[in-house]
């Protein structure tokens, strides 16, 4: 385990988040929802397994998962699609690879300070996410 990223982590900035669902194919009127929503990031570091909770008023999202084995995914709630997914380290970063019928789909996440990053990308789109931890 090369850093612990557990906490509660509440977003602070989120940049290129509406290009980011465009391209997963989000419609107009969820992501004017989703836009200005506040999520909070729940993740549970435990060894080898890990749980990411994204927390909103207006959805839920939950991975459960073991680092370094590939699982099926499927994106309920949010881009409703089946991907095979799997998430290592990659130094102090924390990477995941979500093939399917979307091309360079993942995501990773690294602290800087006291501050939790999260890059989601897809094709040629980057949204870039910094958390604070919850006081
Ligand atoms: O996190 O993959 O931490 O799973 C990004 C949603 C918005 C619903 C959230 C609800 C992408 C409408 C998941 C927001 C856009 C928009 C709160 C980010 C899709 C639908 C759930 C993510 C990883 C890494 C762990």
């Amino acid at each position: 385990m090369p850093v612990d990223l557990s906490g509660t982590w509440v977003l602070e900035t989120n940049d290129n988040f509406e290009e980011y669902m465009k391209i997963l194919n989000i419609d107009l009127v969820t992501r004017k929802i989703a836009a200005h929503l506040s999520q909070t990031k729940i993740i549970i570091q435990d060894e080898d397994k890990l749980t990411i909770k994204t927390l909103s008023t207006f959805r839920n999202y939950e991975i459960s998962l073991t680092i370094g084995e590939e699982f099926d995914e499927y994106t309920k709630g949010l881009d409703s699609r089946m991907l095979k997914t799997r998430v290592s380290w990659e130094g102090d970063a924390l990477v995941c690879t979500q093939k399917g019928e979307k091309a360079n789909r993942g995501w990773r996440h690294w602290l800087e300070g006291d501050k939790l990053h999260l890059e989601l990308y897809c094709e040629d789109v980057v949204c870039h996410q910094v958390f604070t931890r919850k006081q």
